[in-house]
């Protein structure tokens, strides 16, 4: 025990210690404590270091501290030091993250196609080439496009956008003269951020959690699927803690569920009816936060019967019903709009914005609700009016000497009410709710970060077209697609000219990102990969890979340099940097500096550097012309002009923390740029979406666009949430398909790729993290005779699939869910890999009119024994 003890203590000194105590500095004391055997010399005791990065397993970023030994990163802890400011703990995959850098299973060396045929049975007869050889080959293929039409060039990415920074992919596509730059949003939130932007004109939403007393979570599934940097699961369990109420609705007991207060087993795509139920609870009680709405929203604003916003003589400002004189103005000084009501303005009737919402509310009781949702009346109206009751209409709170609103009750969600074809319309329906008790920004409600950073946001789309876009992203196909559509350029590849797309896509480079895999109806995006010529940068053979044609492996985050992106939380901002550790394959090349040679040899290199000042927005230190830059020199480049610290700190602790006062937290929003007279107002009545369809009505009849469905175009850009939008395309269509199917994450994986190949997560967890199952009810199973561990077959319009059945109480009894990550087939995964479902080969795709969003929660199925 003594030598034991001292043997720790002479451990820890190796290791510094300020660090602390880990279970590292315990194996290394074990170790040092060991007796040396007589006679033999002693060993030479290995180095050991201590170094600060992020994680980029995920977009979450955690702040990691690794430890290695000889060399070797051997564990990988959270770094302490950013605890302060947001990133409490990192997960499973995380933790064990150096098995995605150690792994046998990665690239090595680039490859070559050698058989043209692709398909999932073809052997692309891949042989290694030299790196000087693949960039000939891709500089070569990029050159003649470049010289015929740069647009034929697609950029896609997925992780791919935090592992170096997207803003080197605006610039290499911006210099080499594509419009398509395809980020992965619309396979993931996109619908959720694009309501926020028609809302409230940003980007950025976090419960006030800290302080809030009610929290309703609509399907934000953070428990298994990790967000905020860990810090909304952590400071949901403090906040528990002080008497916070969570209540989750969705359709499966998701760990969150089963953590809550509360779980409401709500239909699959039906929340909408719900939550428009839960609105006319709150506005016949009168329990609604009125001088916020009047004061902050456009609630007052008057609507003409085709459903338009009523202008003043200027053709832009809007009008109130000013209660004062009776009569229609805008909001100035002086004026008292009317909150509800119809009136005639120059003998035409209107309504307040407000008020259309409560006539299409009519008949929307909890009752009506109840025959859709499944959710009890009863208990429909107990949560809005718990969740109007823990508002605290009208009250206020001191902090720090700032009188603020108090709302501490609040609506939220992440994919839950996103992931749809009507995406957009569930979250706006959740941020009605919101808005209804006025808690948007006050303290313990909905936090906004960036209210009203981009005005654009509230304006009529371009609705372009011809589109510009092979993803067909803001034109008049998808208006309001403002974050790229990721799954439309392998179907527009298929049949460009269908769509009016006036170049042919040719080529594709993927970077991170497993695109059809991730994406419903799978086959569908590879019939489209076969057809361009693609270069895949990844770590490992994903599918997407095995249909390239040129393979160029990556640098792992654990063995290259990034300004690493952060989670900043309602109370802090940061700054960070990802740093090198290992390289055991000794691997050349990163995204970064394969963009660099590629411009180089294209002979775009200083436009190239150019273009990432503009993307990065770079002031005082920028990329010079005329030189090379290594992957750190870039960092380098960025710390200096966005930290304007020496980089010793960046090398030393990755991170800069800074806290933000009351002011900045809670005044600068919604505060400063909505409220009272003469101000932008936040979209209760989102108007642009009506303008916008009008518009697209005239250019669909000009052009005569077999593509443009107005009838669901019309149902779709409805200015307020309807019940419509709780039926998507196959809750109306697929009737003979009795089952919903609903997908999610789980813990110990990352979407699709190379987690599959972590055998800590894999092998040392045994099956249950092995392989997905289809979760069935027990009396569902029971009906058709399933029993536990019995294979089942998944039936949908798109196709078949065979699965475990896993028979479980937590799940409605008309819905199976399926996890994603898992069921890949790609040769070039390790067995253990390979288990399991890929539930996106027989998902429906029904994206979401107006922001391109995947279709993920909305398929419907057949279920019986195989
Ligand atoms: N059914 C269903 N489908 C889903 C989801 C779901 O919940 N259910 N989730 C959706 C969501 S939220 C998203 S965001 C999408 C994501 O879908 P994708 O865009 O395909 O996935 P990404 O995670 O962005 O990319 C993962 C790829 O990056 C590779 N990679 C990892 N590290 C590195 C590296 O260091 N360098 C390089 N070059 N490559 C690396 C991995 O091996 C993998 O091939 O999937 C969506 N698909
Ligand atoms: N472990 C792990 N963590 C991750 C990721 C990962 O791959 N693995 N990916 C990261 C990424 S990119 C993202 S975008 C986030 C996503 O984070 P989340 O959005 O929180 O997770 P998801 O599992 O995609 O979906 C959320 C929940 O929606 C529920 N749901 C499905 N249909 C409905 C419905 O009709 N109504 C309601 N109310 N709920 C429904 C599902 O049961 C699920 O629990 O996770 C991040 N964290
Ligand atoms: S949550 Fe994401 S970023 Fe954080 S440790 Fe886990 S995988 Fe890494
Ligand atoms: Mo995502």
């Amino acid at each position: 025990m003594e030598l034991a003890r001292r043997g720790f203590i002479k451990g820890m000194g190796a290791l510094g210690a300020a660090a602390g105590i880990s279970l590292d500095a315990v194996a290394q004391a074990a170790k040092a404590s060991k007796p040396v055997s007589k006679g033999k010399a002693a060993r030479v005791p290995l180095e050991v270091k201590h170094i600060k990065s992020a994680c980029s397993i995920c977009p979450n970023f955690c702040g990691i501290d690794a430890t290695l030994v000889g060399g070797v990163v051997r564990t990988i802890y959270p770094d302490a030091a950013r605890a302060e400011f947001y990133n409490h703990g990192i997960c499973p995959k995380g933790a064990s993250g150096m098995y995605n850098t150690y792994d046998p299973y990665r690239l090595k060396k680039p490859l070559k196609r050698t058989n043209p045929k692709k398909g999932r049975n073809e052997d692309p007869g891949w042989v290694e080439i030299s790196w000087n050889e693949a960039f000939d080959i891709v500089a070569g293929r990029l050159s003649k496009i470049k010289a015929e039409d740069p647009r034929k060039l697609v950029w896609q990415h997925g992780q791919g956008k935090y592992l170096i920074g997207e803003n080197y992919a605006v610039g290499f596509t911006k210099a080499f003269g594509t419009p398509n730059m395809v980020h992965r949003t619309t396979t993931c939130e996109a619908a959720r951020h694009v309501a926020d932007e028609l809302t409230w004109a940003g980007g950025g939403i976090l419960p006030d959690l800290k302080h809030s007393k009610y929290f309703l979570n609509f399907g934000s599934s953070y428990f298994e699927g990790e967000q905020a940097s860990r810090w909304l699961d952590w400071q949901a369990s403090q906040s528990i803690e002080k008497g916070l109420k969570i209540v989750v609705v969705e359709p499966r007991l998701s760990q969150n569920a089963a953590k809550a207060d509360e779980w409401v087993p709500v239909r699959p795509g039906k929340d909408v009816a719900m939550l428009l139920a839960m609105a006319k609870v709150l506005i016949d009680a009168g329990t609604i936060d009125e001088p916020f709405l009047v004061d902050y929203t456009n609630a007052p604003q008057l609507v003409d019967a085709a459903g338009v916003i009523l202008m003043d003589k200027d053709g832009k400002t809007p009008l109130v019903w000013d209660s004062v004189s009776g009569s229609a103005k805008p909001y100035v000084e002086g004026v008292k709009p009317a909150l509800k009501g119809a009136y005639s303005v120059n003998g035409k009737p209107v309504r307040t914005a407000f008020q259309v919402l409560v006539d299409n509310l009519k008949d929307m009781t909890p009752e009506a609700a109840q025959e859709i949702a499944d959710v009890p009346a009863a208990t429909i109206k107990r949560l809005a009016q718990t969740f109007a009751k823990e508002a605290r209409i009208g009250e206020f709170i001191t902090l720090d000497g700032q009188k603020l609103r108090y709302r501490p009750s609040v609506l939220y969600t992440f994919r839950g009410l996103s992931a749809k074809e009507h995406g957009v319309q569930g979250w706006r329906t959740g941020l009605i709710l919101n808005m209804l008790v006025g808690n948007i920004d006050a303290v313990g409600g909905l936090r906004l970060d960036g209210a009203y950073g981009r005005p654009q946001y509230f304006d009529v789309s371009v609705c372009e077209y011809p589109p510009k876009r092979a993803d067909l992203a803001q034109s008049v196909f998808f208006p309001y697609a403002n974050h790229h559509i990721a799954q439309t350029p392998n179907l527009v590849v298929q049949d460009p000219k269908a769509w009016g797309l006036p170049y042919n896509p040719e080529m594709q480079i993927f970077y991170g990102t497993n695109r059809p895999v991730a994406v419903p109806n799978s086959d569908q995006q590879f019939t489209g990969f076969a057809m361009t010529f693609n270069v895949v940068i990844d770590i490992v053979m994903t599918e997407s890979a095995w249909y390239a044609d040129i393979v160029l492996p990556d640098k792992t985050y654990l063995e290259s340099w990034h300004w690493a992106p952060t989670r900043g939380t309602p109370e802090s901002s940061h700054l960070a940097i990802r740093q090198p550790m290992a390289n055991p394959y000794n691997l050349e090349h990163d995204a970064f500096t394969i963009m660099w040679e590629l411009s180089k040899r294209l002979g775009m290199r200083d436009k190239y550097a150019d273009e990432c000042n503009k993307a990065w927005g770079l002031n005082t230190t920028k990329f010079q012309p005329g030189r090379d830059y290594t992957t750190r020199e870039g960092v380098e480049v960025l710390w200096a002009d966005k930290a304007k610290k020496e980089f010793s700190v960046a090398l030393d602790k990755g991170f800069i923390g800074s806290k933000k006062d009351v002011k900045a937290q809670y005044l600068n929003g919604a505060e400063a740029k909505f409220k009272g007279a003469g101000k932008a107002k936040m979209k209760f009545y989102a108007d642009q979406l009506i303008d916008t369809y009008y518009k697209v009505e005239g250019i669909a009849k000009k052009n005569n666009l077999a593509k443009v469905d107005l009838a669901k175009m019309k149902i779709a850009y409805s200015p307020l949430p309807t019940l419509q939008h709780a039926f998507p395309t196959p809750h109306l269509e697929a009737k003979a398909y009795p089952f919903y199917v609903v997908t999610h994450k789980r813990m110990y994986r990352y979407q699709s790729g190379n987690t599959v190949n972590n055998a800590i997560l894999n092998q040392a967890l045994g099956k249950d993290a092995a392989t997905n199952y289809v979760q069935i009810n027990t009396a569902t199973a029971k009906e058709l005779g399933v029993k536990d561990g019995d294979t089942v077959t998944i039936e949908t319009r798109v196709g078949k699939i065979n699965g475990e059945a896993q028979v479980v109480q937590g799940i409605r009894p008309d819905t199976i869910a399926v996890s994603y990550h898992y069921g890949q087939w790609s040769p070039g995964f390790a067995p253990m890999g390979r288990k399991g479902i890929a539930i996106n080969q027989v998902l429906e795709h029904h994206p979401d009119l107006i922001s391109g969003h995947n279709s993920f929660n909305d398929t419907k199925c057949k279920l019986y024994k195989a």
